[in-house]
């Protein structure tokens, strides 16, 4: 039997090289090319009123200075808006360089490229752009206050205004027994991988072709968007996305200007052209999310169970929209969570602030979501003096009523229909996790030591594996080494090693022959990208299909070389064999020689196909007259609808009676993202969700000041959680398979993040006793809180 690799908790096969210094990031190549910087604008809002580069054209090595002056044709026009929406009314996008007004402090002014970086940006410094100030708009009161606006044309800030309504919520609000009201805030965040963003270009003149190296989330996306503003043949232009040092949503972006300005300057200089972000850069001018005021109204029965949920709120969406309203939405539609709500209205309104803009962050609007629904579901508990996790329970979606339809649009514009999960198995399995029925004693114990503790809980449902599409491409060389190739990317998710355990499970292989490639145009140009939780549901499964096309066609060929039925054979650690007579075999690498023979033997597997040989018949070759030569195939797979991922949190922390210091003494998570690939990955992208999500519920803000200056621009002044505050993670699961693809997979990577901030505010609210309502907070935000309950 081949080893059972689909299932196992297998270290990833990528790790050694990485680990060891085998990365190839994007700042690793191009060590000789020239060096592009960026002239960057001070001001969060203001005119261009005239630019002197006069004395930057003295600095040695300056090989050329652009401004948006010198851009040509579709590189002056706007950027695209990737995701337009019948309720974006002003849609916005920026220029690769700014043309007449900049928008947030950031904004790409003045583009220089020099023989090095250090040139380059000596350069920058001597380049004199004159600015007339205009009034700045900060904040989320600020834009909707409309006093100021950040786009004449955008009456009220208002990019979009969006309402989503299931059943009569006036009526349900009306009647209800009881009614609350919560006004909840998420402040600002940005997700901050280990490397920036980053892009070099390499244009080959004699063919007329560009290669594109690009740290992105999405190299397809890469390579039409500079084709067309390039106006190349798609043809004559290839993305390659290296090793890539996280993304996190803020690499979904496609084209990002400098993405646009290199390959340019790479075809007009001919030259190799880079610029790799610098870390101020990746604050002020990549992508922040999360800010959101938010408003929930909900009626509900003396027995907690909601009848009517009323939600309005406000989305800071930043200068731009290329994204469109996709994480407004996304928090409309998912805030429901496990919970069916009776009538449900959401309305929205996605506002125009100067600050930088708002691409999907892991967790991408349900953060915000979550936070609304779990804080109410723990309003309702205390109200009605119930058990919390009680409230919810009572609230849950049953597996019976599976699936399970909410009557509204996802933000796919399908259905949102939830297609699997099982809540109060989740439930159980969490409060056991957690000891949530011995927590009272617990607290007994600690405040008899003088400490304060609270519990907290969190859940959520979260739509993945997005389509449209993505395939898989196999080939399995003479050797028999299997080579991979998926389109989406990878930024740390290991994909080589799912990939592969998918493949060897699949075809019967061992995982060290199967060799996994993303991200390059030139294997897979079919592709959408790595975002939402998609890749391994959509990759997973079309790599699939790939390998079970590829393995039926070498178990055809193997059948006739070895006169046997197909039906008697199997293949085992890379041999086909008669099922109970292993000694009639052959290699898999042998079945590609026979599928493809040239007669030539070149290496051993070659040779020892030449056994086979009396076999053929030179007018009857082994590959049908229908079929191509090789082993070699490709498929796509394409959901009718997301699959829905869920999963739970409890939290037990300690608030210091003093200095009011947050500690997470626990943190438990029951997840359930269907059938697993591998475990530890899973566990693996668990753990780093939820490391992620302490920083947004304790350290992570985006500091602006009323003139639009981000006060917190660098690693000296924007908090992140280190090793010493991620808390020890219990991790356990649930598996209900997805009845919707042929894997049974949901996906994972972003459910890590989603309910932390809700859940550790459950806990703080827990432990102090009264209502936490906007996150992150910090010690002293807790200290002043405490002051004023104790005040009245
Ligand atoms: N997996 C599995 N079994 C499942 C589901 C997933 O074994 N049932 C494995 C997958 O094979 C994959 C990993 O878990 O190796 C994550 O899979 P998936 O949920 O499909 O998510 P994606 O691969 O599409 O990754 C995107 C997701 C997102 S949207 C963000 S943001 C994010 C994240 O993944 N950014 C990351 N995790 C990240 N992890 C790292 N290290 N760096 C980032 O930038």
């Amino acid at each position: 039997m081949t080893t059972q690799m689909f299932g196992a908790p297998i270290r990833r096969k990528e790790d050694p090289r990485l680990l060891t210094g085998g990365g190839r990031y994007l700042d690793d190549l191009g060590q000789h090319a020239l060096a592009a910087a960026f002239v960057r604008s001070p001001h969060a809002h203001a005119r261009i009123t005239d630019i002197d580069v006069t004395d930057a054209v003295d600095v040695g090595g300056i090989v050329a200075i652009y401004t948006w002056e010198d851009l040509p044709g579709k590189v002056a026009e706007p950027l695209p808006l990737l995701i337009p929406h019948p309720t974006l009314t002003h849609g916005r996008t920026g220029y690769a360089l700014a043309r007449d007004e900049v928008n947030h402090v950031g904004e790409p002014v003045v583009m220089v490229v020099a023989t090095d970086r250090y040139l380059a940006e000596d350069a920058c410094q001597r380049i004199r752009v004159d600015y007339e100030l205009l009034p700045v708009v900060v904040g989320i009161e600020n834009a909707r206050d409309g006093a100021h606006l950040v786009h004449e044309d955008a009456p009220g800030n208002v990019a979009a205004h969006m309402v989503q309504e299931t059943g009569d919520v006036e009526a349900a609000l009306a009647t209800a027994p009881h009614t609350l009201t919560l006004d909840l805030a998420i402040e600002r965040s940005a997700c901050m991988p280990m490397e920036g963003k980053g892009v070099y270009a390499r244009w080959n003149d004699e063919d007329g072709e560009l290669r594109i190296y690009s740290s992105t989330q999405t190299s397809t996306g890469v390579r039409a968007a500079v084709a067309a503003k390039l106006e190349l043949p798609l043809a004559k232009v290839e993305c390659i996305a290296p090793d890539v040092g996280g993304g996190f949503g803020v690499k979904i972006m496609h084209p990002w200007p400098e993405e646009v300005l290199v390959p340019w300057a790479a075809r007009l200089l001919k030259r190799e052209v880079k610029w790799a972000e610098d870390r101020r850069e990746h604050f002020i001018s990549s992508a922040h999310e999360r800010g959101q005021l938010q408003k929930v109204t909900v009626g509900f029965d003396d027995e907690g169970r909601v009848l009517g949920l009323d939600v309005k709120f406000w989305h800071d969406n930043g200068a731009y929209t290329p994204y469109g309203i996709i994480v407004p939405i996304i928090t409309s539609t998912q805030l429901l969570g496990p919970y069916k709500p009776g009538a449900y209205r959401c309305e929205f309104w996605s506002l125009y602030t100067n600050t930088v803009l708002v691409t999907p962050y892991r967790g991408a609007g349900r953060p915000q979501g979550v936070f609304a629904m779990e804080r109410t579901m723990d309003a309702i508990a205390d109200y009605l003096d119930l058990d919390r996790a009680e409230v919810r329970s009572r609230n849950f979606i049953l597996p019976e009523e599976m699936p399970y339809d909410h009557g509204l649009l996802f933000q796919d514009g399908r259905p949102l229909k939830y297609d699997s999960g099982d809540f109060p198995a989740s439930l159980d399995k969490l409060k056991k996790l957690v000891g949530w029925d011995d927590f009272e004693a617990y607290r007994a114990e600690a405040e008899a030591e003088g400490r304060k503790v609270g519990l907290g809980i969190g859940c959520y449902v979260e739509g993945t594996g997005v389509g449209p599409y993505e395939g898989g491409h196999i080939t399995i060389e003479t050797s028999g080494r299997v080579n991979v190739a998926t389109g989406l990317t990878t930024q740390g998710q290991g994909h080589q090693t799912a990939f592969a355990q998918i493949v060897a499970q699949e075809l019967g292989v061992p995982i060290e022959d199967v060799h996994v490639t993303t991200g390059d145009t030139r294997k897979m140009p079919y592709a959408v990208g790595t975002f939402a939780s998609r890749a391994a549901v959509m990759s997973g499964n079309a790599i699939a299909l790939a390998t079970r096309n590829v393995k039926a066609k070498a178990l055809r060929i193997a059948a006739d070389a070895l006169e046997v039925s197909e039906d008697d054979l199997e293949i085992v650690d890379g041999v086909v064999q008669v099922k109970g007579a292993p000694t009639t075999s052959m290699p898999l690498g042998t079945v590609a020689v026979l599928s493809n023979p040239l007669r030539y033997a070149f290496d051993d597997a070659a040779k020892a196909a030449t056994q086979f040989a009396g076999t053929f018949d030179p007018d009857k070759p082994p590959v049908a007259d229908d079929e191509e030569p090789g082993l070699e195939g490709r498929d796509f797979y394409s959901p009718t609808q997301a699959t829905f991922a869920n999963g739970m949190h409890a939290a037990i922390v300690e608030t210091d009676p003093v200095t009011a210091e947050i500690r997470i003494l626990r943190y438990c998570v029951i997840h359930d993202c269907g059938t697993m690939i591998n475990p530890m990955i899973v566990e693996g992208q668990v753990h780093g969700g939820v490391a992620q999500g302490v920083g947004g519920a304790l350290y992570e803000r985006m500091a602006y000041d009323e003139s639009g200056q981000l006060l917190n621009a660098s690693f000296m002044d924007f908090l992140m959680p280190y090793a010493s505050e991620v808390p020890h993670i219990e991790a356990d699961h649930l598996e209900t398979p997805s009845p919707l693809n042929p894997l049974g997979i949901k996906g994972a990577g972003e459910a890590g993040c989603i309910p932390v901030s809700a859940v550790i505010a459950s806990a703080i609210e827990d432990a102090e006793g009264f209502p936490i309502t906007s996150m992150p907070i910090s010690p002293v935000e807790l200290w002043e809180l405490r002051q004023r309950h104790e005040t009245g």
